[in-house]
């Protein structure tokens, strides 16, 4: 899995901290997918610090990114929220085939275990098989869920699933969307259509708008989180198939880019394989 920067290059081995070292451990944030752009802008400052006597070998240097990453770049553990007083909405959008459904399976084993009472919602009408693989899901975890016809308005089903919701005395609700590309406006109004429906309904809207991205596809998912955040402000992100890649920049490159924190960790396809994301665990495991 994970192999910290420092280890890529040879480990910690009182190394001093010249213009050379200073090109390698760019060269690896970038390996890393920590995008071009961060990855100048954080080596830039520690050669800054290192002038000012602040970082002069690999330890130190590694402390220095350490701190740099967490103060300064806001890469902090924050909790999935839920509505205090009332029901709770948790929103799942992002483009086909990222794992917004298996996020929602997984979260609703979750939940039951941690004793809530979730209900999913099948807003993803576009896919005859969309509103079965949630139902499997459903089946699995022992909750209800929300369905449609094929083709029916999406928004209607939320409608539906939230009122069942309050009927039924269910406190979380999940909603599941259709991942068609996003450069597709009518997904985008599609979006914005069940965030009002949401906020009508519940009166605020959904605690979590959650962008879920695979990460596996690099720079790919920023690209994805620029395109949504437009639609529906985000809240948080999941990162999905974080066991399929060796590179944990990513996280960096979308939290600094787009100000949305990272709450959850996919981490293989089975109903407990979903994490949640721990900064201080991922800092130390990408700088080590
Ligand atoms: N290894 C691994 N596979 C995952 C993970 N999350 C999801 N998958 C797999 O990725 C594939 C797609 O997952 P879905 O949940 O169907 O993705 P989706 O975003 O709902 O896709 P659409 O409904 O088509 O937009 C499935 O084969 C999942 O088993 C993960 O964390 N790790
Ligand atoms: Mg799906």
């Amino acid at each position: 899995m994970l192999r910290g920067l420092f280890s890529r290059l040879g480990g910690l081995g009182g190394r001093k901290l010249d213009e050379e070292f200073l090109e390698e451990l760019e060269e690896g944030l970038i390996l890393s997918d920590v995008s071009v752009q961060t990855s100048t802008s954080l080596i830039s400052d520690l050669r800054d610090a290192a002038r000012r006597g602040e970082a002069r070998d690999d330890e130190s240097a590694r402390d220095w990114l350490k701190r740099r990453v967490v103060e300064v770049l806001g890469v902090e553990t924050e909790p999935m929220r839920f509505n205090p007083s009332g029901l709770t909405v948790w929103l799942f959008i992002g483009v086909n085939g990222v794992g917004k459904t298996t996020s929602i399976g997984k979260l609703a084993h979750r939940l039951v275990e941690e004793g809530h009472k979730p209900l999913l919602a099948a807003g993803d009408t576009f896919r005859a098989a969309a509103s079965e693989q949630l139902a499997e899901w459903a089946r699995r975890a022992d909750v209800p869920i929300v369905a449609g016809q094929q083709g029916a308005d999406p928004a209607a089903v939320v409608f539906d699933a939230l009122q069942a919701a309050k009927s039924r005395g269910r406190d979380v609700v999940l909603v599941d969307t259709a991942g068609r590309l996003h450069n597709k406006s009518n997904l985008m109004n599609e979006l914005a259509k069940i965030t009002r429906i949401i906020e009508r309904e519940v009166g605020h809207p959904p605690d979590e708008s959650l962008l879920v991205i695979d990460a596996t596809t690099g720079q790919n998912g920023l690209h994805q989180a620029h395109a949504f955040a437009g639609t529906a402000p985000l809240t948080g992100l999941i990162l999905t198939k974080w066991d399929g890649t060796a590179k944990g920049g990513i996280v960096l490159t979308v939290t600094k880019e787009t100000g949305v924190p990272v709450k959850l960790l996919g981490v293989g396809e089975k109903a407990d394989e979903i994490c949640d994301f721990d900064a201080t665990e991922w800092t130390e495991t990408m700088f080590s």
